[in-house]
């Protein structure tokens, strides 16, 4: 099965066959004070950074998220897409709980997009997927509905098989969804690792649908969260996650997620370790000088 998103001009497919697929998480005011006052304020210059470093760091797809406190999400989306757009050429996930800012970014986005995201709710589908369908953009879908986050791989399964006929029923195909098993950080409840890799494997085996997910939740409130996360990246792309929604600036991550594409048969002759491998030693050097 293959999820395919589009800019301009360049295209990034998911795919079990295909590399992993980053999807850059850091254009996000939620815990980022600063850059919440700064869109708050109209300065968007933080934003076209993070593109800029995200993509120089291997992201594929931008994750774009407005939710500033008090702030105006349709407007602040519009903005943050329309630099994200004159900065790079690459897909965008337009993530956000308010259909109005999803639609903003939908409208203004050149390209097929990832809408971030629907849930199992009626209420949510009954939003999301028209909008899927009218911008002919792929949709994340949550596995979770309006009981909240099940710790049960199996419901999290049928959660999964409701939002896939019903996206059906809309016009929207099965490739066009790419599954959020959940991450919640192992700090609040030490089975919530091991709940979300089954509820991997689990959709790998019996939709055979696309994964995605928002990896370094796994580690909130933890200390050394970069450790954890790399750990948890390479163990989830072993149970079947080929895109997340992650930081690609955080050395252990991106070279875990190398390793794992090499272990996985993704890599072909190492081409992609060893040049990161190449740009890491060029990165020491420079700063050695
Ligand atoms: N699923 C889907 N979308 C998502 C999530 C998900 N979008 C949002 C989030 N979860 C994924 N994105 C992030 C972004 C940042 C962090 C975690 C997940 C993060 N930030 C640091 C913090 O809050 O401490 C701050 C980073 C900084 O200062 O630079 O951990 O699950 N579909």
């Amino acid at each position: 099965m293959e999820t395919v998103l589009s800019s301009k001009t360049k295209t990034v497919v998911i795919s079990p066959d295909r590399p992993f697929v980053i999807i850059g998480e850091r254009i996000n005011p939620t815990g980022r004070k600063k850059l919440a006052e700064e869109l708050a304020n109209g300065d968007f210059s933080r934003v076209r950074s993070d593109a800029l470093a995200q993509v120089e760091a291997g992201a594929a797809i931008l994750d774009v998220n407005a939710g500033v406190p008090g702030g105006d999400e349709p407007e602040i989306m519009r903005q943050a897409v329309q630099m994200v757009m004159d900065t790079v050429d690459l897909p965008l996930s337009i993530d956000s709980a308010n259909p109005d800012a999803l639609e903003a970014g939908l409208a203004l986005y050149q390209g097929k997009a990832l809408i971030n995201s629907t849930t199992g709710e009626d209420e949510a589908l009954e939003r999301v997927l028209p909008l899927a369908k009218k911008y002919g953009a792929a949709v994340i879908a949550l596995c979770n509905d309006e009981r909240g986050p099940v710790q049960d791989p199996q419901v999290r399964l049928d959660i999964a098989k409701k939002i896939v006929a019903r996206a059906a029923d809309h016009g929207v195909p099965i490739e066009d969804l790419l599954f959020d098993p959940l991450v919640m950080t192992v700090g609040a409840d030490s089975n919530a690792g091991r709940v979300t890799l089954a509820t991997m494997q689990l959709l790998r085996a019996e939709l055979g649908v696309n994964l995605t997910a928002g990896a370094s939740n796994v580690s909130f409130g933890l200390p050394d969260r970069p450790a954890l996360n790399a750990a948890f990246m390479a163990m989830a792309m072993n149970s079947g996650l080929n895109s997340a929604i992650t930081n690609p600036l955080e050395p252990a991550v991106l070279t875990a997620i190398l390793a794992a594409d090499l272990f996985l048969g993704h890599d072909e002759y190492g081409r992609m370790w060893i040049k990161g491998f190449r740009k890491r030693e060029k990165a020491k050097a420079a700063a050695a000088a």
